[in-house]
């Protein structure tokens, strides 16, 4: 039985250009990085012929993360649904030029039409999450939705939105465990417990219990010690991925020191 292995998000540097979060990586000394395929660090042809060198040189395995920022898979608009899948897909096309073995995407978004057409957000969410993964799979790239928490509009958030969830896709899909998120739904253990042969990729990062902050580990309300013993038993071997955008280090040095 192996343990976790401990990764770092570029999250932390998304403000900057991607020429510096390539300077970032280098510095970083970490074998497992998270791309975010989104703003200044959008992949592309070129930059995934830099990100491939720099891998050989350095010896690195990516993960990517999905686009975001106004994405909206359960989007009601047929043609603003598939310009976002389009961009999706070209994301997990460029992930899979990357060799990168897990691809995190967000679940769909409530909007005006909820109130108006129960369930079609649902639906729609279902829909475009079965079909991400069957294409991402057809690529060898694994596709996992993760949780996401209060206050926002997403329509999984909770272990029981979760298991609904699984119990109506046709498709295998997996699901990447995010901390920090599962803080403010109190339900770390529960998702880990019910979970645990879904979970196939982590994200630490820490908060007050209330907004996502993405503190460093150790900086926030969640109990580390506790949650890295449930991670062990449930024999999860696969990448913790330090999602903090500040006290980085620490973070890292921590998340270590529990697995050791
Ligand atoms: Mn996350």
């Amino acid at each position: 039985m192996g343990s976790p292995k401990i990764g770092l998000s570029m999250l932390y540097c998304f403000g900057e250009p991607f020429d510096g979060m390539i300077e970032q990586i280098k510095k970083a000394e970490i074998a497992n990085i998270e791309l975010v395929d989104d703003g200044l660090h959008a992949l592309n042809r070129k930059r995934v012929q830099i990100l491939n060198d720099l891998a050989a040189s350095y010896g690195l395995k990516y993960t990517v993360h999905a686009p975001f920022i106004g994405i909206n898979i359960s989007m009601p608009s047929d043609w603003l649904l598939k310009a976002m899948l389009k961009g999706l897909k070209k994301s997990i096309v460029n992930s899979s030029a990357l060799n990168c073995q897990v691809w995190v995407f967000h679940p769909g978004s409530k909007s005006v039409m909820s109130n108006l057409s129960p369930g079609m957000d649902w639906d729609r969410n279902l829909k475009a999450a079965g079909l991400l993964s069957k294409f991402a799979r057809d690529h060898g790239v694994k596709a996992a939705i993760e949780n996401v928490p209060e206050p926002f509009l997403f329509v999984m958030k909770t272990v029981e939105d979760f298991r609904r969830f699984y119990d109506e896709v046709d498709e295998d899909i997996s699901m990447t465990l995010d901390l920090g998120h599962a803080n403010i739904s109190h339900q770390i253990e529960a998702f880990l417990t019910t979970f645990a042969d879904k979970i196939v990729h982590m994200h630490a990062h820490d908060n007050d219990g209330k907004s996502d902050l993405h503190l460093g580990a150790g900086f926030g309300t969640i109990n580390w010690e506790k949650t890295a013993d449930l991670i062990k038993k449930t024999s999860y071997d696969k990448i913790i991925v330090v999602e903090s955008a500040e006290h980085v280090q620490e973070s890292l040095n921590r998340l270590r020191q529990l697995f050791a």
